[in-house]
């Protein structure tokens, strides 16, 4: 009787150690409605209108509509019919806290997207700002910290992206071609972040929420950005 209270109890200390170990996760799931997670801190997240508060770059700044017949927040939500060979992206900047977690994330789906040959995807990313305003650069500190500290997701130097390849639910793979909407979330442990990391002057005072497509062809909509600091 003994033995199988120490193995429960050994599996309880594996399972929450593991829980508070992660301080960096992601994860993408289908989904056929959206509802903000309470305390959006990302203004017009709902993509209706107004959009001035995000950057729009690349052609994506020209070839952006509003598409008020998909959508999943609001009245509409953001579509990039791109042609072969023209790039995108959008992101935003927000202040945050250094002494909390946030999740942050958006919805996506996609209709006859082509990738380009250059290997390049639709990539879902996030940059860290420290206390001085610099981009940190997490691939010097990574180097000591365990291979899996990311959990999945990949260090560009200053941005910290989701990999290549995604699981929608037939197997990893560049997202492509015709798909329902499927919601990005990533979490972050900021307190632990700005250790591991070590974020000068041990802030990291904002994020910038990113999205990109260099090259391909075909339609994307954006909708239902949000960033909200997690409680324990
Ligand atoms: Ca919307």
């Amino acid at each position: 009787m003994w033995q199988a209270a120490l193995v429960m109890a050994a599996m309880l200390v594996l399972v929450w150690s593991g829980a508070t170990m992660a301080k960096v996760e992601w994860s993408v799931k289908p989904v056929s409605s959206f509802e903000f997670p309470e305390g959006n801190i990302i203004p017009n997240g709902d993509l209706s209108e107004d959009t001035h508060r995000f950057t729009i770059t690349y052609e994506w700044g020209e070839i952006f509509t509003y598409d008020t017949s998909a959508y999943l927040t609001g009245k509409s939500s953001l579509l990039f019919d791109q042609k072969e060979g023209q790039r995108g992206r959008v992101y935003v900047n927000v202040r945050v806290d250094s002494d909390k977690k946030y999740k942050l994330g958006y919805v996506m789906k996609t209709e006859d997207l082509k990738l380009p040959e250059n290997n390049q995807s639709l990539r879902w990313g996030v940059y860290m700002q420290d206390g001085l305003g610099a981009w940190i650069d997490s691939r010097e500190p990574l180097k000591s910290l365990p291979d899996d500290y990311l959990n999945g997701m990949e260090t560009g130097g200053i941005v910290i992206r989701t990999p290549n390849e995604i699981d929608l639910g037939d197997g990893p793979k560049p997202v492509s071609g015709t798909t329902g909407w499927f919601n990005v979330e990533i979490l972050l442990d900021l307190p632990a972040l700005v250790k591991d990391l070590q974020a000068a002057l041990g802030r990291i005072n904002l994020l910038r929420v990113d999205v990109t497509l260099y090259g391909g062809s075909g339609k994307i909509w954006l909708d239902c950005i949000y960033l909200v600091p997690v409680e324990d």
